[in-house]
């Protein structure tokens, strides 16, 4: 049976429209759904949106609507924006279902019988824009005379009563955690930070509000609601059917939550200390993305200056979006984005390098073998070692897929296509059209061939048009997985070919 993958994006804060930071890290978690699948795993891709809190309370007044219709509204827009950006999830939760707030109730359940809440008066700074507690010493007071949490958000008092999580007794466990799981925490600087901040010692966890009502209601005290990321973390263990046992209960532990780096503590902190707390298996590893920045400017919701991913799907087209974005921006760390950005990057290496290179290709098939696959005759050195440049492609990109460095496979890719650029142009097929038409078909054989590899691994990143291209090759839609890629499997010399497309367009400026 195939191994199981259970991979998350973090849950959305529904306030507002999607932007492209959400579109960044479901982009992201969506190419690394699509590659364990094409590798044979089992997988299983959650993504959603995270509706209490006093953040979508606070929103949903100045909008003058309930919380529950802004979470409906823009919820609808989330998940509109994963069908846009070509998204494969098996499920879209919203904490606001039914199944979430069992799931919920029944972990904090766990947790209390344990022994790890109890009440109690709570008081300190608390951050409605983080939706985050922070102890004074991670506040500042500035010269506007208002305070700022570590994130520079403002923070406000709080004094109410409150349960508690025992978290400052988990430091010793969550220190060895991370000790004997060393993937745990990625990328390595995110580890160190979450490693001396729970070093440096941990306090309890103010784990419930009775200020205002939109949330969870605590077992048995129903005064009370869940602390906002006591039930957003458990959304994971929802999906699975938690607390139930069926189909779904052996995708836990989760393989891979993909976050940014803003909400680390909350996942490597407080999430395996509640699911130590309950007896639960923790995830086998959190990876943290940098932020994606509008040359330079920081894009939120809460600060402004929102850019609708669905405008940049509109403008650019998915596969460049996509390409772009898990290309130019190394995944774990910030980045900027830009047209002329975009426009470059994907002119220079899907529009001259891939696509003048299938364009050139295949376009000879047609006209020079019969649009037929050609016949190859003897390899010489040239052919054999592009095609064990495109062999040993996959063994060298999945171990980056399990280090979420997805911008390493589209330049080991990238690489090995502008090296079948200078083949294909050193062969100078078109000259041995006449001269020795024999080996031209080898040539223009290889050349597909090598396509055809390099189309297959592209598929979680660009998938409209690698599917285009593997169309092209004759490639049929149960021929596409990496089970494909073994040196055995070839195209078939003679096979009809379909009329050749061309894959990737240059972008050409609408003014120019
Ligand atoms: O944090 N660039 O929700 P959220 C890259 N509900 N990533 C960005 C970004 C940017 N400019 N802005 C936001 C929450 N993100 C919680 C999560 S999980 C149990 C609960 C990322 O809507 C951010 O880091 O504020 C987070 O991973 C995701 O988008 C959702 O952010």
């Amino acid at each position: 049976m195939a191994e199981r993958f259970y991979l998350t994006t973090a849950i959305s804060y529904p306030n507002g429209r999607p932007h492209i930071g959400h579109a960044y890290e479901f982009i992201a978690t969506d190419a690394l759904a699509r590659f364990k699948r094409l590798d044979g795993y089992d997988v299983f891709f959650l993504t959603g949106t995270d509706e209490h809190g006093i953040k979508m309370l606070q929103s949903a007044r100045e909008q003058g609507i309930s919380p529950a219709e802004l979470a409906r509204r823009n919820s609808a827009e989330f998940e509109a924006m994963a069908a846009l950006l070509g998204g494969t999830n098996d499920d879209f939760i919203r904490t606001s279902e039914d199944r979430h707030v069992a799931a919920s109730q029944a972990i904090w359940t766990k947790m209390a019988a344990a022994g790890d809440v109890y009440k109690d008066a709570y008081s300190g700074w608390y951050s409605v824009r983080d939706e985050a507690y922070y102890g004074e010493d991670e506040t500042e007071l500035r010269e506007d005379g208002k305070r700022y949490g570590p994130q520079g958000s403002p923070v406000e008092w709080v004094a109410e009563e409150s349960y508690f999580f025992k978290l400052s007794e988990f430091q010793d466990r969550l220190l060895a955690l991370y000790e004997d799981n060393p993937d745990f925490i990625g990328p390595a600087e995110r580890r160190n930070e979450v490693m001396s901040f729970v070093r440096s010692g941990l306090r309890d966890l103010s784990i419930s509000r009775t200020t205002f009502d939109w949330g969870i209601p605590v077992p048995g005290d129903e005064k009370h609601v869940m602390y906002v990321w006591v039930d957003a973390l458990t959304n994971y263990l929802t999906a699975t059917g938690f607390p139930e046992e069926g189909e779904r209960s052996a995708y836990w532990p989760a393989d891979l939550h993909v976050i940014g780096k803003d909400i680390v503590r909350f996942h490597t902190v407080y999430w395996p200390a509640f699911l130590m707390s309950a007896g639960l298996p923790v995830p086998r590893r959190v990876y943290a993305h940098g932020f994606l920045f509008n040359r330079g400017e920081k894009m939120s919701k809460s600060v402004g200056n929102v850019i609708d991913p669905a405008a940049l799907v509109d403008v650019y087209g998915l596969d460049r979006l996509r390409y772009f974005l898990l290309r130019e921006v190394p995944f774990g760390q910030d980045g900027n984005y830009s047209h002329e950005a975009i426009v470059n990057r994907t002119n220079s290496e899907l529009a001259n390098d891939l696509g003048n290179l299938a364009q050139r290709s295949l376009s000879m098939v047609g006209k020079h073998c019969g649009a037929k696959v050609p016949t190859p005759g003897a390899f010489i050195e040239a052919d054999t070692a592009i095609l064990t440049a495109a062999n040993d492609l996959l063994p060298k990109v999945r171990t980056m897929i399990d280090r979420q460095e997805l911008h390493g496979v589209l330049a080991a890719i990238i690489a090995v296509v502008s090296e079948a650029n200078r083949y294909f142009a050193g062969q100078e097929p078109w000259a041995l059209r006449k001269s020795d038409p024999a080996r031209m078909e080898t040539v223009l054989f290889v050349t597909a061939e090598f396509l055809r590899r390099v189309a297959i691994l592209l598929q979680p990143f660009v998938p409209e048009s690698a599917g285009k291209l593997l169309d092209i090759l004759g490639v049929g839609p149960d021929a596409r997985t990496f089970n494909e890629l073994t040196p055995d499997v070839r195209l078939a010399p003679g096979a009809d070919l379909p009329a050749p497309q061309p894959i990737f367009p240059r972008f050409v400026d609408a003014e120019d």
